[in-house]
């Protein structure tokens, strides 16, 4: 046990001694650089450099972001759009005056002030009107900022307007299906996942009544111009994400887990068309969250109609059930006669006596309602 503590005193005398020699070797050092007479030797060139690096740096920027500019978002054609636009920019002023300040002064500084023989630094320890000017200015700036911006986010993500036009958007792997509430109750009908097969992709229950109408386009999605529409968003498979980009929508598609998005688009694409001179120029909605190996090809194309264009192309549109009246069998009894509205003569044909027996108590399925 004495040995024990003997050998630990003795490692802590060691070291006692090497501390003390390492301390005398940096004063000895300070000592030596300050009877020094000699400049280092890149000091003024290193001090030039900086200045070169501000110039050329400046130079750089500027010309990275000129350049970049085809790449930024298109200019948005929705309303919350161009205030989270005016909000971004509004925000990237705000940082980028005290960014070029800052910086400048960095290197400006550096090579004003390098190494002088007989110059002596001006020092104090604090300034309380200087912290109190960069603490409360900075401070009135970030609570506006947070509170502009959590004011537009609360109103972007708060309940669609009554008079929303209410629109499905399921993504799977790979492609897009988006169904509509119908020309007749604009209503979307009921899902079940369970009921998904190879025709109804989104599994649309044909046993609530409004699904009867509801029809489906996978290749486009059609929109009235100002006017609220909703998104419902719904994944079958894994993760995707619905991005309009001149719309500024962008919402994740997650299986399970519905979700939404309301907006108003103010442009029609004829008059993008006429505004970007492009008679091609097409809206386009893309997944934007890698979601499998054809992920770049889940993109449909968006059309912003004027309100009686819209509501033509709802018109022209083919049902769910007139697509596939087969279907027809899992409406049931006392629903099917609702259902077969609509529906071509020759699809109803064959439908068998109970069928029948449903047209013919239309008028008392109308009566109830
Ligand atoms: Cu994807």
């Amino acid at each position: 046990m004495y040995y024990i503590i003997a050998l630990v005193a003795l490692v802590f005398v060691v070291l006692t001694g090497v501390v003390i020699s390492r301390l005398q070797d940096v004063i000895k050092s300070v000592k030596k650089e300050e009877s020094a007479d000699a400049v280092p030797s890149g000091n003024k060139v290193n001090g030039a450099l900086f200045i070169v690096v501000l110039v050329l740096g400046g130079i750089a920027i500027a010309w990275s972001y000129m350049h970049s500019r085809e790449f930024f978002l298109p200019e948005a054609s929705s309303v919350h759009g161009r205030r989270t636009d005016d909000l971004f920019w509004f925000s990237m002023g705000v940082l980028t005056i005290p960014f070029i300040l800052v910086n400048f002064l960095i290197f400006f500084f550096s090579w004003k002030y390098q190494y002088k023989k007989d110059h002596r630094a001006s020092f104090y320890p604090d300034n309380h009107k200087l912290e109190l000017i960069w603490t409360i200015i900075p401070a009135i700036v970030m609570a506006l900022l947070v509170f502009t911006g959590w004011k537009a986010w609360s109103d972007i993500t708060s309940e669609a307007p009554s008079d929303a036009e209410v629109i499905e958007i399921t993504g799977k792997q790979f492609n897009w299906i988006v169904r509509y509430g119908g020309v007749n109750d604009n209503k979307l009908g009921n899902y079940n996942y369970k009921l998904i097969d190879a025709q109804n992709e989104v599994g649309i229950d044909l046993s609530d009544e409004n699904s009867f109408d509801d029809f489906q386009n996978p290749t486009e999605m059609h929109i009235p111009v100002n006017r609220p529409v909703l998104l419902k968003i719904r994944a079958r498979d894994v993760l995707h994400s619905v991005f309009i980009p001149h719309m500024r929508v962008k919402m994740d598609a997650v299986p399970g887990m519905p979700t939404k998005f309301w907006f108003v688009a103010d442009k029609t694409t004829a008059q993008m068309q006429a505004e970007t001179g492009d008679p091609n120029f097409k809206y386009e909605i893309a997944c934007t969250e890698i979601c499998g190996q054809g992920h770049f090809s889940m993109k449909i194309n968006l059309v912003v109609d004027d309100e009686e264009s819209y509501k033509k192309w709802c018109a022209e549109q083919q049902t769910f059930l007139q697509t596939y009246p087969e279907y027809l069998a899992k409406v049931p009894d006392n629903l099917k006669a609702k259902a077969m509205k609509g529906l071509p003569e020759t699809t109803v044909a064959p439908a068998d006596s109970s069928a029948t027996a449903s047209v013919a108590g239309v008028s008392t399925g109308t009566s109830i309602r």
